[in-house]
């Protein structure tokens, strides 16, 4: 008589156990792909009908994931989606892929890991594998999740169903490492629960990385996030000294970055964005100091980082009084509103904060961005400037904050009266020219 894992290993390498993602999201819905295209039927709990509804009309709402990719796998029948958690009485393999934000405070909000755990919960039945991707503390899938999951009794992780993290590794619009051949690191409440959620990830994934617990994995999550928040924040104090030195930190960091071994270039900006790099890292520190341990390296850098959009300010004000002109008054247009370049996400941009300053100090405030054509954010309503030439000549300051390579950055040294540039965008053209000024 075969115990529940090995009945459940059995189907999963037939391939007919069935997948569910909870959130079709950026994460979500490529990992729904790679299963289905591993020969799964996946399906698709998404709380959001707009987005079931495109993906029943053979279409994608993530960049991504092209749309013919969806059509075939919804046509073959490998893919669907649904509002319904009901279904998940009869799944198999769950990942969950639901949002980790912060709250206006600065603290985790884990409810929608809660509700999704909740909801599934009322229909967790023996033989099931389940895996968290959501970023979060390390802990949360034992402390938060297990207990949820187990309150029916005849319900042991490790026996009868089996519980792990595996952090999600999604880069939006980096095409070289995919969902599919990017590693992926497993670890379950349990080995067996290792076990079991890595053989179903090696069904659809390149590799695989089993170690030895759900803490490992969440907190190696943490690391890699945290290994790029306190290196920004670290270049970032760079330029300042540098400002200070009168030392040009460009030409610092490119002469560094020569050292074939032990150094790894980052670039100043003016802050950090994203929905992962500002984020994750606090997630760490918030539970640290519930364990009464301050992590130093985060709160520096999340504090260094998160004022640099009114270090930029500050550039822009000497900037003008330099030409005798009070920031107040002055027409002041930002390039770039994304949280980095080519790209249209404006989550935790610093562009905005950028804005929102420059507006309270009394500028007179346009931005342009080819990707985002308005932006609405804590009382900030703007267009992109429709005619970007124009803006620029008419304007007192132009304030480099996201180097988009679609701009014409020899046209705005031409152009432009004055510019601070915060992304070494006009290179080294800009260095000894009097009417360019580098963060
Ligand atoms: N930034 C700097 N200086 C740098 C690098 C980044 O100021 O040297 C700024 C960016 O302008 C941006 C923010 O930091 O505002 C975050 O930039 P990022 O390059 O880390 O881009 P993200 O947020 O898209 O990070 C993602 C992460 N992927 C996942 O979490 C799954 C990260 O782990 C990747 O390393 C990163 O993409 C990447 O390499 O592109």
């Amino acid at each position: 008589m075969s115990t529940v894992k090995e009945q459940l290993l059995e189907k999963i390498n037939n391939k007919t156990a069935r997948v569910a993602i909870l959130g079709l999201g950026y994460v979500g819905l490529p990992l729904a792909v790679v299963f289905a295209e591993a020969g799964f039927k996946v399906t698709g709990v998404e709380p959001d009908p707009r987005k079931v509804q495109t993906i029943l009309n053979h279409q994608s709402h993530i960049k991504d994931v092209p749309a013919e990719t969806i059509d075939r796998l919804t046509s073959n029948g490998k893919l669907t989606a649904t509002t319904e958690f009901s279904v998940l009485q009869e799944m198999d393999a769950i990942s969950i892929c639901v949002p980790t934000p912060l709250r206006k405070t600065g603290d985790p909000d884990l409810s929608f890991i809660i509700d999704a755990t909740d909801k599934l919960a009322q229909y967790i039945h023996p033989g099931m594998v389940i895996v968290l991707e959501s970023t979060t503390y390390p802990g949360t899938t034992r402390e938060l999740l297990l207990p949820r999951l187990s309150q029916n009794d005849n319900l042991h992780a490790g026996e009868n169903f089996f519980l792990a993290f595996s952090p999600e590794r999604v880069d939006p619009g980096r095409k070289d490492w995919t969902t599919h051949n990017t590693p992926k690191v497993v670890g379950g409440i349990t080995q067996t629960c290792t076990e079991v959620a890595s053989s179903w990830y090696k069904q659809a994934l390149q590799t695989v990385v089993p170690v030895s617990s759900a803490e490992v994995a969440e907190m190696a999550k943490l690391l890699e996030n945290t290994f790029r928040m306190v290196n920004i924040g670290m270049v970032n104090e760079m330029a300042i000294m540098c400002d200070r030195l009168g030392i040009d930190v460009w030409e610092v960091i490119d002469a560094a970055a020569t050292k074939p071994f032990g150094f790894m270039k980052f670039t100043p900006g003016p802050g950090l964005g994203g929905h992962c790099i500002p984020i994750d890292p606090l997630y760490l520190s918030w539970k640290l100091r519930a364990l009464n341990y301050t992590a130093r390296f985060i709160e520096l850098a999340s504090e260094i980082n998160t004022n640099m959009p009114r270090y930029v300010v500050g550039k822009v004000q000497d900037a003008l009084n330099q030409q005798s002109k009070p920031l107040k008054g002055s027409q002041v247009l930002v390039l770039g509103a994304a949280y980095k370049p080519d790209i249209d996400d404006l989550r935790e941009s610093p562009a905005l904060d950028v804005m929102g300053l420059l507006h309270q100090k009394g500028a007179i405030v346009s931005y342009h961005d080819p990707y985002v054509p308005h932006l609405q954010h804590e009382g900030l309503d703007y267009s992109s400037v429709l005619d970007l030439n124009q803006a620029i000549l008419s304007s007192d300051c132009v304030v480099i904050v996201t180097n988009h390579q679609c701009y014409d950055y020899d046209a705005i040294l031409q152009n432009a009266r004055l510019i601070v540039d915060t992304r070494h965008a006009i290179g080294n053209k800009g260095r000894h020219n009097s009417k360019v000024v580098s963060i």
